[in-house]
């Protein structure tokens, strides 16, 4: 009787220990897989340059007009300085600076250059402007971070010729923007992939409204090497007049794709007992999340 009682409570032991272990084990690889979700998803960067309602809607040429500078972490960065006199509360104008507008024909009531809006369609809303200056200067960067080696990113950014090809004063003699935008290796430097726009045409009015934006998108794929990178986006014009452009909506995407499920051992292990049972948990655990995960992507 004694020998019973003790045989019932090992066996009830066993079967509590036994659920523990496969809760323990589905905790384990939830936690895990969640983690490794989230670590290959976390990647994911998209600036607008916001907007704002309350500029004046006229055009004014006054410093009323402008946004803010880009924001000291967050929004990236410029070599360019920003086109702005505290002092004066007025718009610096000339080659070498950059501004954050809704509208290029606010920068000055100059009709070489188009009266268009941002690539997002926000009311309001903004983009970054460029006064072109020296060939190989950064206007725009942004440096990230925690990438996973062997998944695969998409940088893109949109960039507009901001001059008015149907301007009077529009004389011809300014040069194209001509710009690269590259994946740099934050450690080393080195590029790991770039696109080349080219001459960017002018256009002879907006498009819709807006500027006449064009996208450039590329692919990379992180590396043991390559976990800290760099969106930049490169001048490549020395001409003193022209090479004008802007940018918006800049994004780097990482590509969520589920993790593989886990494999199953090569030396099975009977189905009875508590290993095999704790295995063949695992597996169609982590076989179900794989195929939940699937559905959703
Ligand atoms: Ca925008």
């Amino acid at each position: 009787m004694k020998a019973q009682i003790y045989s019932v409570r090992t066996q009830s032991f066993n079967k509590i220990s036994l659920a523990l272990l496969l809760a323990s084990t589905a905790l384990i690889w939830s936690r895990d897989a969640a983690a490794q979700e989230a670590q290959i998803c976390s990647t994911r960067y998209v600036q607008t340059f916001g907007s704002s309602t309350s500029l004046p809607q006229t055009t004014t040429s006054n410093a009323a007009v402008l946004g803010p500078a880009l924001a000291a972490s967050g929004e990236g960065e410029s070599t360019y300085p920003y086109g702005y006199d505290a002092g004066t509360n007025t718009i610096i104008r000339g080659a070498g600076y950059y501004y954050r507008l809704t509208n290029p024909r606010d920068h000055q009531s100059w009709t070489g250059w188009l009266d268009a809006t941002d690539h997002t369609g926000d009311t309001g809303g903004y983009f970054l402007m460029y006064d072109g200056y020296m060939a190989g200067s950064v206007a725009y960067s942004y440096e990230f971070s925690g990438l996973v080696a062997g998944s695969s990113y998409s940088a893109s950014v949109w960039i507009a010729n901001i001059f008015n090809a149907a301007a009077e004063d529009d004389v011809g003699g300014y040069a194209a923007p001509n710009i690269t935008v590259r994946i740099v290796n934050a450690d080393t430097d080195a590029v790991v992939s770039s696109v080349e726009t080219g001459n960017i045409p002018s256009a002879s009015g907006p498009v819709n409204g807006k500027l006449p934006w064009t996208q450039y998108s590329f692919s990379f794929q992180a590396s043991p090497s390559l976990t800290n990178a760099r969106l930049e986006i490169v001048n490549n014009t020395n001409a003193p007049y022209g090479a004008d452009f802007a940018i918006d909506d800049v994004s780097i995407i990482g590509d969520c794709r589920p993790a593989p499920p886990v494999a199953i051992p090569a030396h099975p292990v009977p189905a009875n007992s508590p290993l095999g049972l704790m295995t063949l948990a695992t597996s169609i655990l982590s076989l179900g999340g794989w195929l939940i995960r699937r559905r959703r992507s």
